[in-house]
């Protein structure tokens, strides 16, 4: 630690070895889903994980992510989980149903198990834009996500060893 700093600084490192997964996937526009899959299953392998420490569960769209991860996320086997879906803005309000409440129940569902749930769910104006974001322009979305999966749970396992009491001793005070 530099000697100016006075603050104890707890990041999750980039290592997936070691730790589980679960991935829920919308089959609704799985031309896109399916790639944000591939490219999250290869992230996660190539840091470290598994093939058997990665379950791939598929759902018929986005609207049913949330129960589904929080049934996995309540199993206590999975370190953080990733949401996969692709919602893309029709002629009516649906869109704006289905959008709002598959975030509200994704964030309600990690917030409620304490399992780190990412948000892979695009949420475009048109399929060109969803195709950008699933490796063409954008990047691959998917690909974040699976960072983002073995951040939070690096972050997730560091602070509840830093919780314990045995932890905190020999800390500045
Ligand atoms: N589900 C999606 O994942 N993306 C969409 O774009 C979409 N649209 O446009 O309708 C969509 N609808 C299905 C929804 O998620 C549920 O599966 C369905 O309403 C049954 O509960």
């Amino acid at each position: 630690m530099a000697e100016n700093q006075r603050y104890g600084k707890i990041d999750g490192s980039l290592s997936a070895a070691g730790l589980r997964f679960g991935i829920v996937v919308s089959r609704f526009n799985g031309f896109i889903t399916e790639r944000l899959l591939q490219a999250s299953v290869d992230v996660l392998e190539r840091a470290g994980a598994g093939s058997r420490d990665i379950d791939v569960v598929h759902v018929p769209g986005s609207f049913e992510l949330p129960l589904t991860a929080k049934k996995l996320a309540s199993t206590g086997e999975y370190d953080a989980l990733i949401a996969i879906g692709c919602i893309i803005r029709g002629e009516t309000a649906h869109y704006d149903y289905v959008c709002s409440e598959t975030a509200r129940g994704l964030q309600l569902a990690q917030m409620d198990t304490g399992i780190p749930i990412l948000f892979c769910v695009l949420t475009c104006d048109t399929l060109e834009q969803a195709v950008d974001r699933a490796g063409l322009k954008g990047g691959n979305k998917g690909f974040e996500a699976g960072l983002g999966a073995i951040e939070m749970a690096q972050l997730s396992r560091k602070l509840r060893g830093a919780a314990k009491p045995e932890a905190r001793k020999g800390r500045r005070t």
